[in-house]
């Protein structure tokens, strides 16, 4: 899963960054000055401290989460203004976007716009991706046309349907992933690689003074939270001051601030939950006990795939143990005897929590 931090310039994006990377001990990727940076971000899980305790792998393996700090967005980038096509079209690489909305009023930062404004800066983003998405269908459906003419027919016509709904919605300035669509039209979208089409995290980055009382940008917000969109608020400033405390120190800070405990981990799993992931596990009595992320709705056969090409590839079915039953009982053991185990199919709905076994022929 790679998550793009987006946003408009000096809102906090690569502070964020900066704190992911402290939380999750990350990698550090930074290929040229036009490549954005990457981090792999370790997703701290107490459930698979416990696995690890239990099943004493030689290995215990996180999940992972990529973010990248992408460049600032400006007026402008969806009409390709500036390096805004070649930006944008890193982000649309990314699974989820966390757009970092500058909610804190510091004269010493420079704003991009005149006035602290969240909600404006939000639907300014907003319009250079529906332009640029625009422009992404308008020319994908004159390539097909071209295609038609040469006498390409079903397939093609399916697709420009389904194009021309997106122009027609998007020209309403409705982001795709509100547009309706069957569950083979979402398969055909995802090779399209619109930018609203998306889910999105929308992160308030709070002044100091607005800690612990009710914020009227997320209020406003909030009226923009739907189908795969999230609103989260925090104090990027304050977490970074805290990061850089002892766990002691950090702990006493928080409760005096009346901060939620749990540090910036607790946040990167919020992230984590907003956008709709959800967490397997495989490796009882393995080598390697390890964490994996999958999309909610995503099928055994999907997470065959996550784990090797070859599990998918040659599924048989899977044998799973939900993470809560294993915790109530205190071993495998005592989950099989009660009966708790199943057997699933390639169709089965993986619940978070799931531990599995992909049973495969070679
Ligand atoms: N006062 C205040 N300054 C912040 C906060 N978050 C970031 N900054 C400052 O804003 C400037 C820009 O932050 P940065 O993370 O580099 O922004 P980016 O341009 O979005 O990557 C830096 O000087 C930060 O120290 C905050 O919550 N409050
Ligand atoms: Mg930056």
């Amino acid at each position: 899963m790679r998550i793009g931090i987006i946003g408009l310039p000096c809102t906090g994006k690569t502070t964020l960054f900066n704190l992911l990377c402290r939380a999750g001990g990350a990698h550090v990727g930074h290929q040229s000055a036009k490549e954005p940076n990457v981090a792999v971000v370790r997703v701290p899980d107490p459930r698979l401290d416990y696995l690890g305790a239990l099943f004493k792998p030689r290995k215990l393996t996180p999940a992972t989460m990529e973010f990248v700090d992408f460049v600032a967005l400006t007026r402008g980038a969806g009409k390709g203004e500036g390096l805004g096509s070649h930006y944008l079209s890193q982000m649309r690489q990314a699974d989820a976007l966390l757009h970092v909305l500058r909610d804190f009023d510091d004269p010493s930062v420079a704003h991009a716009e005149s006035t602290i404004d969240p909600a404006r800066d939000a639907s300014l983003v907003n319009t250079e991706f529906l332009l640029a998405d625009l422009d992404t269908v308008e020319k994908r459906i004159a390539r097909l046309e071209l295609d038609l003419k040469k006498g390409k027919r079903d397939e093609v016509e399916r697709e420009l349907d389904l194009l021309r709904r997106c122009h027609a919605w998007l020209t309403e300035e409705k982001p795709i992933r509100d547009l309706p669509t069957s569950a083979e039209e979402q398969k055909l979208l995802r090779g399209f690689t619109l930018l609203t089409a998306r889910p999105l995290l929308l992160l308030l980055n709070i002044g100091e003074e607005k800690l612990g009382t009710p914020n009227p940008a997320a209020e406003r917000l909030a009226a923009l939270v739907g189908k795969d969109v999230a609103v989260s608020q925090l104090c990027l400033k304050v977490e970074w001051e805290v990061s850089q405390l002892s766990a002691e120190d950090a702990e006493a800070f928080r409760a005096d601030l009346g901060l939620k405990a749990g540090g910036f981990a607790e946040v990167l799993r919020g992230c984590f939950d907003l956008l709709g992931l959800i967490t397997f596990y495989t490796g009882e009595g393995g080598e390697e006990t390890r964490a994996w992320t999958i999309p909610r709705g995503a099928t055994a056969l999907r997470a065959a795939g996550t784990i090797h090409s070859d599990l998918e590839r040659g599924f048989i079915r899977a044998e799973v143990v939900n993470f809560a039953d294993l915790e109530a009982n205190g071993s495998m053991g005592a989950v099989r005897r009660k009966g708790l185990h199943r057997v699933e199919g390639k169709e089965y709905l993986m619940q978070d929590g799931d531990i599995v076994l992909v049973r495969f022929n070679v």
